[in-house]
């Protein structure tokens, strides 16, 4: 018992000692860094007053070096993304913010339910516009290194916002990785595309009235090429028999053409044409099938992760009125982590189906790989990497 409380005295005092050394670290750090502020303009009263009450997060650092892969089930994420009280708190807050967004949507071209479907993904309408003190969090993630280039561009991005005056240092708060507001800006995306909707001077994205962070939204997508009227995808039923090697991003056709093989929306009729489109099968044969709009890669550019870009874009379908989709995401299925994928490679290239190299990126000819696979097994050829192919592989 003894010995156990001289152990747990000695850790204290090695933690307190460690947490002293990065504190000094830290201020350290923060002493150089002033330097480096002050040549990209930032006045040293901005910087006094930002670093007034600074200090070094260690949970920050914990949350960037212990990001998990995502490897959750699609069918989870998708209940997340468009749940119920997601899909009835958007209806609400398009009702209760109508004048906003009327007024954003003739001002940027982008519809209010799109709009307010980024919204419910990025905050849940901002209920999560996170608390973490911007400039303590991102100063800790740029001393601490692992990807400090970046985290310092972002604080010397935040403190020409404050500099700025649109918002003080104390209300300047965000996700421990610098997302800010009711749609997660980070500082250099504020200060390309935020913009002052309510005409008070400020791009207030923090304040309880979203308006300026909604436009501010609708502003991005716009710069990025939303096309008012065009849907981001629209769920498909694909023809026994279908060519899984046309379903890929870089194979664009009409919907019309598309409808000549047999591809038809969920009732059967052809896709109206939006333009041309690409055919996505996120899950492969066993779950939904999309024709993919322009849009669908205009809402990319906020968050490139297929599962975030169909999350928003069939939310924001629910929000509108629509029903949930017609085919099932397949239950269970967790997607594979880079290091499956490594081992699906190799397995697939040892058994004879080159996937032209081991980098853990299931792209066309990995795909390719999967699908002569497949065939020679008497599987349907959707070229899809999941966990039951791997295992049977083993
Ligand atoms: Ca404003």
């Amino acid at each position: 018992m003894r010995r156990r409380q001289f152990i747990a005295a000695g850790l204290s005092t090695l933690a307190a000692g460690m947490a002293h050394a990065q504190s000094s670290g830290f201020a350290n750090w923060i002493a150089g860094f002033r330097g480096r502020a002050r040549a990209a303009g930032i006045s040293d009263r901005t910087f006094a007053a930002a670093f007034a009450n600074v200090r070094y997060l260690s949970d920050s650092v914990e949350r960037d070096r212990n990001q998990a892969e995502f490897t959750r089930p699609l069918a989870d994420y998708m209940a997340t993304a468009a749940s119920d009280a997601r899909v009835s708190n958007g209806r609400e807050m398009m009702r209760r913010y109508a004048g906003a967004l009327t007024g954003i949507d003739q001002r940027y071209g982008v519809e209010p339910h799109v709009i307010t479907a980024v919204w419910g993904m990025e905050s849940n309408y901002g209920q999560r516009r996170g608390d973490v003190p911007l400039i303590a969090t991102l100063a800790t993630l740029a001393y601490d290194g692992r990807r400090g280039r970046f985290f310092e561009q972002q604080l010397i991005a935040a403190l020409r916002i404050l500099q700025n005056g649109d918002v003080t240092p104390q209300n300047m708060t965000g996700s421990w990785a610098g997302a800010m507001g009711h749609t997660q800006f980070i500082p250099t995306s504020y200060e390309a595309y935020a913009v002052d909707f309510t005409g008070d001077g400020r791009r207030d994205i923090w304040a309880d009235d979203p308006s300026d962070a909604l436009a501010s939204t609708a502003a991005y997508l716009r710069r990025f090429g939303w096309r008012r009227g065009q849907p981001w995808g629209v769920e498909v039923r694909l023809p026994r028999g279908f060519d899984y090697s046309q379903s890929a991003r870089a194979v664009t056709r009409s919907p019309a053409n598309w409808a000549r093989q047999g591809v038809r929306d969920v009732d059967g009729a052809p896709v109206r044409n939006f333009g041309n489109a690409s055919l996505a099968t996120p899950t492969g044969a066993g779950g939904p099938a999309f024709l993919l709009f322009r849009n669908y890669d205009v809402i990319s550019r906020y968050n490139n992760a297929e599962a975030y870009i169909i999350g928003v874009g069939h939310l924001s379908d629910r929000i509108r009125g629509l029903g949930p989709l017609a085919a099932n995401w397949p239950a269970n299925e967790r997607q594979l982590r880079r290091s499956e994928r490594r081992e699906l490679q190799q397995r697939l290239t040892s058994a004879g189906f080159s996937t032209q190299g081991v980098d853990g990126r299931i792209g066309p000819n990995s795909r390719a790989a999967i699908r002569a696979y497949q065939r020679s097994q008497g599987l349907v050829p959707d070229g899809h990497a999941s966990l039951e192919l791997l295992a049977r592989l083993r």
